[in-house]
């Protein structure tokens, strides 16, 4: 029996596996015990997570609509005809007719070679699923402190005084990272949780701000005054690396303890517990989708605000994304509409493209995927790589519309999703362990996945199908994954410093030399070497109630993987609702219900809840109906959707 290492497809976490391989089939995956980050940890699906490989329905040859039937065709001619028909709709729409999306349980490689060949063929219309999560995180991260990533490791929530936790559900999301909360509460961290529901990890905390949704502003704003007024600041700290002070205090000013009680439900006790706990060395601000899908780009800054504030940044603290898929974190280091991969989207970084690529990229900034799915726009051709936003964008009906009316819709997935299912060309992947290559996970750890097995059928490594269709396009693109890590390093100035040796080595000394475990010691990577504090103000909060769509932890994202496990079964449909709700709204647990909201309706069976709060309703976001709900509402700045905070009404049936 061979023993092949290898990364786990799901979560940000990146937990180390080591797959058993007997007669071309993986018979049992492990935990691989000195992994720097899971230390021998897996959780449930991750345990089973080469099941699905193995499913009866993998796509095993490339398929073509034709007469509203999906037909085999041959690699060849699936090929010939897409790239003939991208080239016609650039001829007569322009090179913004067409785009590129997804690549987050791709390999840095795939996502590489993605954007290339999106830019060599004339456009920056290039994003992934990092644009409908933590885009927002990024965007603040690289504005206020220079870099768009954790600026500390996991390994340092044992180290601190106190750890808090807004907006993420640990144990449902991350759960091999409650280890790391479990030790942290033997050294006697305070864990702080700010969630509107009460989570697993919500329910060891020390302090749980039970705040309404979309009010993470105003907590902060007023936590940032109250530090300020009764001089719980580190004023040396702001004094000699912090910009931006003298507006914000001016601007905060007005976020009294009152006002921010009256605000978010929260009592002023417990506010001023919190700020006085964060008024110590040696605290974590870590978070999660709580805050960028309700609050966006401003509640990460009004957050990051708190950490400037207190110094905790550095060896005494820092900042921890709770990034979500595998390779999240490298998706969105490489895919973006409005950023190269070595840089600012301007001429001057262009031309250095150019002397790798033998051809000058576009300046122009493209679409996010949002943009072209969800508002009116000229692009004609879509190919989505890992992708179902069918599915996962908000809004259904109105993506639905959009990729109905395409002239050219491909799907490259290792399943027929839902999104596939309305393709004109279905491209079958090689996934996970058929392949290898490099993934970055939450605390920008990069790893190397092995190869375990080959590829059922006809089905390919993205990197092959993507380097086929650049040659039929006429570029001639490398399809080896070490020589396309070799190229990425010389182009990505985060990746320059990693070697692959380094990336292959799953011991526990693995974290690499040059990987800091906490960022910022000295000084920010901002132009300036400071950091920056900005002010933002707290919209106007919506009434009724307010239905915030959030993780289980047996299932992923749109259950296209989890839902092949064996024993897991299809997800059902339900909303959870709070005991006062259901008793003011006369409805039963078990009652099937009608949920409207601006843009849609539908039937779900009712559960009450005591861990859900008065005016909010809880949907798992895996339920394929959820997203006919969620409407299109995107953040101003990142056009990341606010999937928590869609208003919505519950209606007896009878
Ligand atoms: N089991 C499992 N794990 C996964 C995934 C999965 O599908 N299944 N998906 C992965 C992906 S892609 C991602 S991005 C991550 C996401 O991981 P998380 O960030 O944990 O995502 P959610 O569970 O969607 O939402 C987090 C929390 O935000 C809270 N929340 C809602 N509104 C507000 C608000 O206004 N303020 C505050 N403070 N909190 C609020 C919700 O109650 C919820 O507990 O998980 C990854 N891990
Ligand atoms: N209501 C609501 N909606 C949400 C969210 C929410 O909280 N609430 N969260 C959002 C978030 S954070 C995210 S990240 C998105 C996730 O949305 P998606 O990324 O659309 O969801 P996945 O189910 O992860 O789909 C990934 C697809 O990639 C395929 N795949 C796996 N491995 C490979 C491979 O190696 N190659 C190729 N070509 N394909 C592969 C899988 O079969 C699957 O079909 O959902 C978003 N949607
Ligand atoms: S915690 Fe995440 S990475 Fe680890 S086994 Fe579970 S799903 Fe996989
Ligand atoms: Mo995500």
């Amino acid at each position: 029996m061979e023993t092949v290492k290898s990364i786990c497809p799901f979560c940000g976490v990146g937990c180390g596996v080591e797959l058993y391989v007997e007669s071309s089939t993986i018979i049992r995956l492990s935990p691989v015990k000195e992994h720097v980050v899971s230390r021998g940890h897996l959780c449930g699906k991750g345990t089973l997570a080469y099941e699905p490989i193995f499913a009866w329905d993998r796509l095993t040859y490339p398929l073509k609509k034709v007469k509203g039937e999906h037909i085999r065709i041959s690699w060849e001619i699936a090929i010939k005809e897409i790239a003939s028909k991208l080239k016609e709709i650039i001829q007569q729409y322009g090179s913004d007719a067409i785009a590129f999306y997804g690549g987050c349980q791709n390999t840095l490689e795939e996502d590489y070679l993605m954007q290339k060949l999106a830019r060599a063929m004339g456009t920056n219309n290039i994003d992934s699923c990092a644009r409908v999560c933590h885009d927002p995180s990024a965007t603040a991260l690289k504005e206020m402190v220079g870099i768009g990533a954790s600026s500390v490791s996991v390994e340092m929530i044992p180290r601190m005084k106190v750890v808090v936790i807004t907006g993420e559900s640990i144990t449902e999301s991350h759960p091999v990272l409650s280890q790391y909360l479990t030790e942290a509460k033997k050294n006697g961290t305070k864990l702080i949780v700010i969630d509107p529901r009460v989570t697993g990890t919500a329910k060891f905390s020390d302090l749980h701000l039970r705040l309404r949704p979309g009010t993470d502003i105003a907590l902060f704003n007023a936590v940032g005054n109250y530090l300020i007024e009764n001089s719980l600041i580190d004023e040396k700290f702001i004094k000699e690396r912090v910009i931006g002070f003298e507006e914000y205090a001016k601007g905060v000013s007005k976020y009294t303890l009152e006002y921010a009680e009256k605000v978010t439900g929260v009592r002023k006790e417990n506010i001023k517990k919190f700020a006085e706990l964060i008024a110590q060395k040696g605290v974590i601000f870590s978070w999660g989708l709580g805050l960028t899908q309700s609050s966006g780009v401003n509640g990460v800054r009004a957050y990051i605000n708190l950490a400037l504030l207190t110094g905790n940044i550095g060896k005494n603290g820092g900042l921890l994304v709770f990034r979500g898929q595998t390779n999240v974190q490298g998706s969105g280091d490489l895919l973006k509409p409005d950023k190269f991969p070595n840089g600012t989207m301007d001429e001057e970084n262009a031309k250095k493209l150019a002397e790798i690529w033998n051809f000058l990229p576009p300046t122009k900034p493209g679409l996010s995927v949002t943009e072209a799915l969800l508002r009116d726009n000229n692009i004609r051709a879509i190919i989505f790589m890992g992708f179902n936003p069918l599915i996962s964008l908000p809004n259904r009906e109105k993506v639905e519309r959009k990729l109905k009316s395409l002239d050219l819709l491909v799907v490259i997935d290792a399943f027929m999703t839902e999104t596939a299912s309305l393709a004109h060309y279905v491209l079958p992947a090689a996934v996970w362990a058929e392949k290898e290559g490099s993934v970055t996970n939450l605390d920008r750890l990069a790893k190397w996945r092995f190869k375990a097995i080959d590829p059922p059928g006809e089905a390919k490594p993205d990197y092959e199908i993507l380097k086929k269709l650049a040659e039929e396009l006429g570029y001639n693109f490398s399809s080896d994954p070490k020589e396309i890590f070799e190229e990425m390093k010389k182009v990505v100035p985060l990746y320059s410093n990693l070697t692959l040796d380094e990336i292959m080595d799953y011991s526990s000394s693995s974290r690499y030399p040059n990987h800091e475990i906490y960022l910022y010691d000295e000084k920010f990577y901002t132009e300036t070497n400071k950091a920056k504090l900005i002010l933002v103000e707290q919209p106007e909060v919506k009434n009724g109630i307010i239905l915030i769509t959030v993780r289980n932890v047996t299932r992923y994202n749109t259950d296209v993987i989890t839902g092949r496990i064996p024993g897991y079964g299809k997800y059902e449909s339900l909303i959870y609702v709070s005991q006062e709700d259901a008793l003011e709204l006369k409805i039963r647990d078990n009652e099937e219900v009608l949920v409207t909201s601006e843009c849609g309706k539908m039937n779900f069976r009712v559960m009450i809840s005591k861990d859900v709060q008065k005016g909010t309703a809880i949907m798992y976001m895996h339920d394929p109906k959820v997203n006919y709900i969620i409407c299109d509402e995107l953040d101003e700045i990142t056009k990341t959707p606010k999937y928590k905070y869609t208003e919505i009404k519950i209606m007896k049936l009878n």
